[in-house]
């Protein structure tokens, strides 16, 4: 017996001292890479769907997930970003709820040489070495295509003003900026398109909704279009129309973003015109990136998704394609 337990200790110590003599890493199992994730929140049917990418790709890669959801809070983001930078996870990757008021974070994360990725939506930062790339849409060409689905539909509606009504997302965040200057850089070469109102719905049904019901009173038979930066506030939005008696899709035009399941539904029941697509699933991009990261890898800046435009015309046919 003691022979055997002398011939494993032999063993051991010969590995051991071999992989430091040969130069090759010293012995240890390959520990899986730690990332924190600071979420935005669940405000959306898009989010739902970005969180379940992030959490099923994590468990796919081996990745171990630290993950923090800010119900929509700045300040719970820099506090969780702050205990991943105190528990020294490996890499450290957000969805910023809003673009500014970063850089003290960033820098902390930087001083802790822990990289950070962002996702989905992007940081208005002056040091862009505070972040090693982002990964996400072009949010300014979806509300370009949002435009320009409405210049094509215009042709076809009786002359004189078309009168377009806005529901913003978040107030100062990336998509809801980016997707108001991309719809208004195409519909002010066309001067029948007017914006007569436009506020925030924070990306809900329920702000969406209650804006919506708010535009109609001031507005009601005055309005021709509604352009929501996504889906959610949409769906809100149509409630409020058909609430108000009006036939949303037909009396109003509903133009939104995100292609969510939702959105397909509402196409497919006439209410809902077109939707631009923006892609929540970001998962497996996010830890292939942070892989690479943590191995030292070179990564492009920004990473941007491929996406389409689905008009009513093809939701049924699209829809049993749909993933989120
Ligand atoms: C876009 C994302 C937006 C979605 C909304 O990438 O940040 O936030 O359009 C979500 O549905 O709430």
């Amino acid at each position: 017996m003691k022979t055997k337990r002398r011939a494993l200790l032999g063993a051991a110590i010969c590995i051991g001292l071999g992989s430091t003599i040969a130069g090759l890493p010293a012995f240890a199992a390959d520990k899986p890479l730690t990332l924190g994730f600071s979420q935005v929140g669940a405000e959306s049917e898009w989010r739902t769907a970005n969180t379940v990418s992030i959490k099923d790709a994590a468990k796919q890669a081996g990745v171990n997930l630290k993950f923090a959801d800010a119900q929509q809070k700045q300040e719970n983001q820099v506090k969780a970003i702050r205990s991943f930078i105190a528990q020294k996870v490996d890499v450290i990757a957000f969805s910023p709820v809003v673009e500014s008021g970063w850089e003290t974070v960033l820098r902390e994360a930087k001083a802790a040489k822990i990289p950070v990725i962002l996702t989905d939506r992007a940081v208005n930062v002056s040091d862009k070495s505070l972040y090693v790339t982002f990964i996400g849409s072009d949010f300014v060409e979806e509300g370009r295509r949002a435009a320009r689905w409405l210049q094509e539909k215009a042709k076809t509606l009786p002359a004189g003003d078309i009168n377009i009504v806005e529901l913003q997302g978040t107030v100062g965040s990336a998509p809801a900026i980016d997707r108001k200057a991309g719809f208004e850089e195409i519909i002010k070469t066309d001067p029948r398109f007017k914006i007569i109102r436009s506020q925030t719905g924070d990306f809900t049904r329920a702000k969406g909704k209650e804006v919506m019901e708010a535009f109609l009173k001031a507005d009601g038979k005055k309005i021709n279009v509604l352009y929501a930066h996504n889906d959610d506030m949409a769906i809100g939005a149509i409630q409020a129309i058909e609430e108000a008696g009006m036939k949303p899709g037909k009396d109003i035009l509903v133009i939104s973003i995100d292609g969510v399941k939702g959105a397909f539904e509402a196409m497919m029941a006439g209410k809902l015109n077109v939707t631009v697509e923006c892609s929540p699933l970001l998962g497996p991009q996010l830890m292939q990136i942070a892989k690479d990261v943590k191995a030292g890898k070179e990564v492009p800046k920004r990473i941007t998704t491929e996406e389409s435009v689905f008009p009513a015309e093809v939701a049924a046919k699209e829809f049993p394609n749909r993933k989120y």
